[in-house]
């Protein structure tokens, strides 16, 4: 022990001197003259020092022992901040805040002054997020590719009850964490022809002439691995002019003129993450973008490869490709480009490698994000590729004939290229090894429902692979006193071991522990309250119980459900003498899409209630409304914590699987939910009498669409809970609502919201009165603590690694 002690000593005074020194190197002062950012940069550069050593040492383990290298596709990775969870990886937490503390630095305060690196906007993005994390933990050799966007999604504010948006620009100050790879560059190619030319010999061979080369240059991010000695990379394409074109001085006006033009294209395509999807051009920058980080990353992968000395033919041996989702599913296409045109590989050989090593992850049964391009948008612009997704589709057809020799349907069904649209979903189910959906109730319906066609034609690829989310983030970075809780209680194995959080089942009625639980909570929804108190907010009571719903806002997460509820319970508070509730406070919080009219109507009516709400006396000790500003992982890491109930209400069928879900449960809240997504597995885990569960089966939904027979308005008429709130939508209590009563009403009301109302206030007078018996609640907070194991994306990522890419961990020594 007091060796360990000495060791610690000497190791943080040498880390003083770090300090001292880079702050010396870096801005030319002493650390105490720095700013509070040069403060921030200054720890960045150091910790950096601690990754580094490991970083060079694990990309040379990879090369020397060629381990099977996993990358992973993702149009968005959205990480939050980095320098705490790069802490908690290292295991260095404790040094570095010692080791600062004598230096007159509270390391929490520094925290804040990084950016968040917002490039994702919702449960997709932060799951690749995670999936990183959970690769380097576990000691796979997985690496992240993507877009170096200059705007993450947008910055929200709230004014006047609307959602605003202003441009993220979190690359203002720079971003520490990133190493501009410029000798890595490669180009990719836009628009021009391609056609196939006749040689001499009778052979043919492809021309591309005329096109246009854009300059993609990685940006990578160490990815620390926990206390592992592992760090992978995160590859993040930055799109810039060709070197060769930026000499103007010999120029015509309208060779110049060109000249701007195409810079210009170039410094659109990484400038913002989601280009407006309302226009034409939005919709076709996007693509550009999808072609561009795609093409990027297969070209580096297997540039790399070779450089390596591997043989082409064992490149599926030796890599594997995961699409997330269906914006880089031209990987497919990029591959065959690759390995036939360049490596001058057959057609068939490099179908079979091409398959073998393509995986691809649906994450929404929502037909709107299924993406499709026209083909007269798609074609222009790469035409090479287009030509091989012809070429792919018409083999592929000819197979499905041969199979299905009177199946019109099957081939219209399954054709990669139909009604004048190239399909992305089904060109990456063709062209990939496994398809899987992303919690069982999801893969369920995409077997039976969404691709019931194509799951006809490849039963074997389909297979499921809950989410899950990085209890490293989640639990030992956003909760450290709810982590020395378990450690003291179960001994810290379960860092290393999620699924050993199941220990706590053993405590879940022990008074001392549920005691401490407690605390803990009240500590957590103290933070809560200070924060939404000091950025503007009402104070809230953190004795009231935290019943939250944050994620982006869509009409399927039914958030107008649960604004309506309040409205309810507001009017029976006012009008009912006997109405009793628990002091509650209702949390929301998340972004609209710009151009999402109904999202950005239920913003301005959950602002609308919470202002009456809030500000009337007589009820303002029983009921607070917050709708929480510019939600995303940061303000998450307060938020998950502190949540007595957890709201996830989705309409049963429509949330893939949920992440927010994962996080809550984790940290101690009951969810109150419907039979969605990874909801269903959640109330496995933990028992019924342990959540809230409420609503329409996906059955029952699925066979209402299927018959039509659901009608809001009988809904309005027979229910008097549903007729007032959705009267005074429009009558002038909150405002003028028309907009959501007419698209509940007139629009029939798709999500079901008026159908499930009564269910779901039932639900809630039911957690209301679990929540009365403390002690029950607490062990039932227990229970979702110690049976969140199973969602931590290791158990996920194992899942993946054994199944799907056959990848085993890679010890660094
Ligand atoms: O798989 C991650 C995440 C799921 O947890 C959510 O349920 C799902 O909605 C989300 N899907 C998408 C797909 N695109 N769209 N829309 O973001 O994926």
């Amino acid at each position: 022990m007091a060796n360990k002690r000495n060791e610690l000593g000497l190791a943080k005074e040498g880390l003083k001197q770090r300090f001292l020194a880079t702050a010396h190197i870096l801005w030319g002062s002493d650390f105490a003259d720095l700013t509070s950012h040069e403060v921030y940069a200054t720890i960045a550069a150091v910790v950096k020092q601690y990754i580094s050593e490991n970083w060079v040492k694990t990309n040379k383990a990879y090369t020397k022992r060629r381990d099977k290298q996993i990358y992973y596709f993702s149009i968005e990775f959205l990480l939050g901040r980095l320098m705490r969870s790069n802490l908690v990886n290292l295991g260095e937490m404790e040094l570095f805040s010692d080791a600062l503390e004598e230096l007159g630095v509270n390391l929490d305060e520094v925290f804040p002054e990084e950016p968040d690196a917002g490039l994702g906007n919702g449960g997709l993005g932060r799951l690749a997020a995670c999936f990183i994390d959970s690769m380097a933990s576990l000691g796979l050799p997985g690496h992240g590719c993507s877009i170096r966007y200059q705007y993450g999604l947008f910055e929200q504010k709230i004014i006047k009850g609307n959602q605003v948006e202003i441009p993220d620009n979190w690359l203002g100050n720079g971003f520490e964490w990133e190493y501009r790879k410029a000798d890595k560059a490669v180009n990719v190619k836009f628009n021009g022809n391609a056609y196939m030319k006749e040689e001499e010999d009778g052979s043919l061979s492809l021309v591309h002439e005329d096109y246009m080369t854009v300059m993609a240059v990685p940006y990578d991010v160490p990815i620390v691995g926990f206390r592992n000695n592992t760090v992978n990379t995160l590859r993040l394409w930055n799109a810039e002019v060709n070197r060769d074109f930026s000499d103007y001085g010999t120029m015509t006006r309208e060779q110049i003129q060109a000249k701007k033009e195409y810079r210009n294209f170039v410094e659109s395509i990484t400038e913002y993450l989601y280009p407006d999807d309302s226009s034409y051009e939005g919709r076709r920058l996007r693509l550009i973008q999808e072609y561009f980080f795609v093409s990027a990353g297969v070209q580096s992968i297997v540039r790399h490869y070779l450089l390596a000395g591997m043989d082409i033919k064992d490149f599926a041996k030796k890599i594997a490709i995961h699409i997330n989702d269906t914006h880089p599913a031209v990987a497919v296409a990029e591959l065959m480009r690759i390995l036939v045109d360049e490596e001058r590989m057959d057609w068939e050989e490099a179908w079979e490698i091409t398959r073998e090593t393509m995986a691809y992850t649906n994450h929404t049964i929502m037909p709107e994000a299924l993406e499709k391009w026209p083909i007269d948008m798609f074609r222009p612009l790469l035409p090479r590729i287009y030509m091989i997704v012809e070429e792919i589709n018409r083999r592929h057809l000819e197979e499905v004939r041969r199979r299905f020799p009177n199946g019109e349907q099957m081939v219209h069904e399954l054709s990669i290229i139909e009604d004048g649209q190239v399909h992305m979903a089904r060109l990456a189910i063709v062209g990939s090894h496994s398809v899987n959906g992303v919690a069982a109730i999801h893969t369920d319906i995409l077997k039976k429902d969404t691709l019931k066609f194509f799951h006809r034609y490849y039963p074997t690829k389909f297979n499921n692979k809950t989410n899950g989310i990085t209890h490293r983030r989640w639990l030992i970075g956003a909760n450290p006193e709810l982590t020395a809780l378990i450690d003291e209680t179960i001994g810290d194995a379960w860092q290393k071991a999620p699924d050993q959080l199941s220990h706590l089942n053993d405590h879940v009625t022990d008074k001392a522990f549920l005691a401490e639980l407690s605390k803990i909570k009240r500590l957590r929804k103290v933070d809560l309250s200070d924060y939404i108190h000091t950025h503007g907010g009402i104070l809230v009571d953190p004795d009231m119980i935290f019943d939250v719903q944050v994620k982006r806002i869509h009409s399927y997460k039914r958030q107008i459900m649960n604004i309506l509820h309040i409205m309810y319970l507001y009017h029976e508070l006012k009008t009912n003498k006997r109405f009793r509730i628990p002091p509650t406070a209702r949390f929301f919080g998340g972004k609209a899409a710009p151009g999402y009219y109904i999202a950005k109507e239920t913003i301005r009516l959950i602002n609308a209630v919470a202002d009456k709400v809030n500000n009337d006396k007589a009820v303002s000790d029983m009921l607070k409304v917050v709708f929480i500003e510019n939600f995303g992982v940061s303000i998450g890491e307060i938020v998950y914590p502190a949540a007595d109930i957890s709201e996830q209400i989705s309409t049963a069928s429509k949330e893939a699987s949920g992440t927010g879900n994962m996080k809550f449960m984790m940290n101690g809240a009951l969810t109150l939910g419907t039979l969605d997504g990874a909801n269903v597995e959640i109330s496995q885990a933990v028992g019924r009498e342990h959540c809230e569960i409420f609503g329409l089966r996906a059955e029952e939904v699925l066979n209402y669409y299927a018959t039509g027979s659901y009608k809001a308005w009988d809904e309005y008429n027979t229910n008097p809970a549903v007729r007032l709130v959705v009267s005074q939508l429009v009558d002038g209590t909150y405002g003028d609502f028309h907009s959501l009563r007419d698209y509940l009403i007139q629009g029939n009301d798709e999500f079901f919201v008026l159908k499930d109302f009564s269910a779901y206030d039932r639900a809630h007078k039911n957690m209301n009165r679990k929540y009365e018996d403390q002690a029950a609640w607490l062990k039932s907070s227990a229970i979702n603590i110690a049976n969140s194991g199973v969602f931590s994306s290791d158990r996920t990522i194992k899942e993946y690694a054994d199944d799907i890419w056959h990848v085993k961990p890679a010890i660094i020594v």
